[in-house]
Order: C-alpha cells, then sequence, then structure tokens
C-alpha cells in the first residue's frame, strides 16, 4: 500500500485532548488540532519579537544578532521590552511553542492508536531547554542568569559559565552526559551502518534478512541486542544525554559555587588516607 493511500485510511476522527472536533482537520499534508494553532501563534509572535529587538539595533549581522536577558538587577521581576522584556516574551513564546508542539505530537498518536514515545522524548528536550531558562534562573533568583538569544552570544555564555567554575570537564554530570552524547552517537552509527549494509547488498542479491542483522554483531562481539532493543537503547541513550545535560548546568550555581575540580576533593579528604 502506498503511503498516501495509508494516510487516506488512517486520517481518523478523534484523539484530540481539548476542543473536540472543533480544530480536527488538516491542511494540506499537515493535521491541524488544537494545539496545531497554538504552535502556528507561539512561533510567528515569537519570532515577530526576535525580529523586533534585532531592528532594536545594533546590528544586522545575523552571527552578532542577541536578545538578551534581563540584567541582574530585576531579579525575577518583568523587565522593560528594550531591556531583556522581548527575551522574557519571546522565552514564553518558546515555551508555548514547545509544549504546543509535544501536546500535538500526543494528539497525533491518539488519532492513530500509538504509544506516546515521541512526545515524551521531545518533552525531554523542551526540560533540559526549561531547566537552562526557567529551573536555573529563578534557583538562583534573577532572570539574568537565562541564556541570549543570538548565534555567538549564546556560545559566548556557555564558555563563560563553564569558565565561572574554572574547568567544567570536571562537573561529574557533565561527564555522563557526554559519555551518553558519544554512546548515542555510537549506536547510531552502528544500527544506520547495519540498516544500510544489509538493504544495500551486492547488485543482484536480495535485500538480507534481521537474521543476518544479528548474526553480524553475534559473529562480532558475541551479542546482538536485537531490532527492537536497538531502538530501546538509542531512545534511553538519546534521553539520558539531554537529561544529565539539565542536572549537570541546573547543579553548577545553584547546588556548588566553588569550581567543579574542587568537588572532588571528596575523595581526598576520605578518612582512609589518615
Ligand atoms: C543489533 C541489532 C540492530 C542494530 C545494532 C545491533 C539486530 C537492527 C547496532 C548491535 C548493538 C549492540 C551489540 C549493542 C551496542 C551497545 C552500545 C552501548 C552501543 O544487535 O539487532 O538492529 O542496529
Amino acid at each position: 500500500m502506498s503511503m498516501l493511500s495509508f494516510e487516506k485510511r488512517y486520517r481518523v476522527r478523534g484523539g484530540t485532548l481539548i476542543g473536540g472536533d472543533l480544530f480536527d482537520f488538516w491542511v494540506g499534508p499537515f493535521y491541524v488540532g488544537f494545539f496545531g494553532v497554538l504552535t502556528a501563534f507561539f512561533a510567528l509572535l515569537g519570532t515577530l519579537l526576535i525580529v523586533w529587538g534585532a531592528a532594536m539595533g545594533p546590528t544586522w549581522n545575523i552571527w552578532q544578532i542577541s536578545i538578551n536577558p534581563p540584567d541582574l538587577s530585576y531579579g525575577l521581576g518583568f523587565a522593560p521590552l528594550a531591556e531583556g522584556g522581548l527575551w522574557q516574551m519571546i522565552t514564553i513564546c518558546a515555551l508555548g511553542a514547545f509544549v504546543s508542539w509535544a501536546l500535538r505530537q500526543a494528539e497525533i498518536a491518539r488519532k492513530l492508536g500509538m504509544g506516546l514515545h515521541i512526545p515524551i522524548a521531545f518533552s525531554v528536550a523542551v526540560f533540559a531547554y526549561f531547566t537552562l531558562v526557567v529551573i536555573r534562573p529563578v534557583l538562583l533568583g534573577a532572570w539574568g542568569h537565562g541564556f541570549p538569544y543570538g548565534i555567538m552570544s549564546h556560545l559566548d555564555w556557555v564558555s563563560n559559565t563553564g569558565y565561572q567554575f574554572l574547568h567544567f570537564h570536571y562537573n561529574p554530570a557533565h561527564m555522563l552526559a557526554i559519555a551518553f552524547f558519544f554512546t548515542t552517537a555510537l549506536a547510531l552509527s552502528l544500527h544506520g551502518g547495519l540498516i544500510l549494509s544489509a538493504t544495500n547488498p551486492k547488485k543482484g542479491e536480495p535485500v538480507k534478512t534481521p537474521e543476518y542483522e544479528d548474526t553480524f554483531f553475534r559473529d562480532v562481539v558475541g551479542y546482538s541486542i536485537g531490532a527492537l532493543g536497538i531502538h530501546r537503547l538509542g531512545l534511553f541513550l538519546a534521553l539520558s544525554a539531554a537529561f544529565w545535560s539539565a542536572v549537570c548546568i541546573v547543579i553548577s550555581g545553584p547546588f556548588w559555587t566553588q569550581s567543579w575540580p574542587e568537588w572532588w576533593n571528596w575523595w581526598l579528604d576520605l578518612p582512609i588516607w589518615a
């Protein structure tokens, strides 16, 4: 069955979380839904606010444009638009759009009778962003601890924030996050390589079956995690990378204010060395 006729058969009514049948329709290939409307609203408004902020100057150089959070002196209050208020509104729009997008994913999954793995996975990425611009600034007592919205400026923020803790690579949660990012890359490269190798045999040869895939890894490392297992592992690795990234930044400041190398003094301070 071609994908288009499949889609026609499974473009079913229902599964909405809010609004009943009101927004239960498609525009071309796109499902709309209440959260589709909400996503479009927040994304458009947020983008316009970014362009407005850029127009306020001082540059149109795409690399140098930056929408900055308020000064620390504004604490957790609202700031004037030109003094970080735009950043606050853009942050609200971003979170509004991200959460609406996750709920739209959930509606489509419900419609099709699928699990909620995709919206849950996407929510972990949103959680990492939420940690950076809401949880950590609130714990530190000022929106000014959020990161600036600009290509170079957000990189400078990451660099400066890292150096405030002397050497971020000694942050144990940062170590874990990096280990998960690398392992995710390893797993995806193994999986992508395996699938493409099985589906692209020599000219004239039939496409190889899953048994060949299992056999390859049993012969190489003595173990095959299986066709379903590799996807479970991939999801776990990727979500862990995002999760530990959020943890590593939220503990930096709110729960640990010295340099990260000094955190390891617990090892030197063990009584067993005396
Ligand atoms: C596998 C399998 C797949 C795969 C891959 C493996 C048939 C199509 C890549 C091999 C994976 C292993 C041995 C686990 C690797 C562990 C880490 C932490 C990277 O067995 O089943 O399905 O794609």
